[in-house]
């Protein structure tokens, strides 16, 4: 996906082939989840709240987030792409969510992530709910 990804910045792959990778490289993870290491009998380690932030579809990474923690004995929550603070806060409150977890791969994604994080803060849930932001540099 790093080399996708370069063509696709540079202009030497067109989008539908960046779409083609995307779709290999969830088969691919797909394919491999059944046979990842699980941590036995160590449910209820904590749940986590995972969303990609509003306007942004990227998921990929995200969903590779929620196998690792899954697969290691914690209870993840995946609300998809696209996801505004409110349903995000909705979805911390009604699963009692230990932490939220915030995706996103657009650099608009940071100004969202931001602005979710200051919601957070006016609405006084910053303390109940830490978060931790997915944002590649
Ligand atoms: C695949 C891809 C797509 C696919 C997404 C498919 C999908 N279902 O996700 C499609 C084709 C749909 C797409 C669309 C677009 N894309 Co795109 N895409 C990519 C690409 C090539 C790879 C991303 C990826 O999946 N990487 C592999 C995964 C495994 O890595 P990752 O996402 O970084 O995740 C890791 C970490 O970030 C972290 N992580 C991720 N989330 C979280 C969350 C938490 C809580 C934690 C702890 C960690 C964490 O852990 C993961 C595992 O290591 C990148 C280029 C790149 N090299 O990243 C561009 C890229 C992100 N896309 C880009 C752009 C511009 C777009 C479009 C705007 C293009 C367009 N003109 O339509 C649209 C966006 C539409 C929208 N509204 O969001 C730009 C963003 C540039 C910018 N400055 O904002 C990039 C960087 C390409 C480029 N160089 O121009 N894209």
């Amino acid at each position: 996906m790093k080399v996708v990804g370069e063509l696709f910045g540079s202009g030497q792959m067109q989008l539908p082939f960046v779409l083609q990778s995307a779709e290999v490289m969830k088969a691919a993870v797909a394919y491999l989840e059944p046979h990842m290491e699980k941590v036995e009998g160590e449910e209820g380690k904590g749940t986590i709240v995972l969303a990609t932030v509003r306007g942004d579809v990227h998921d990929i990474g995200k969903n590779l987030v929620d196998i690792i923690l899954t697969n290691n004995g914690y209870n993840v929550v995946n609300l998809g792409i696209k996801q505004p603070v409110s349903a995000i806060l909705e979805a911390a409150e009604e699963h009692r969510a230990d932490v939220i977890g915030m995706s996103g791969l657009l650099v608009k994604s940071t100004v969202i992530m931001k602005e979710n994080l200051q919601e957070l803060n006016q609405r006084g849930l910053a303390a109940d709910y830490p978060v931790i932001l997915g944002a590649p540099p």
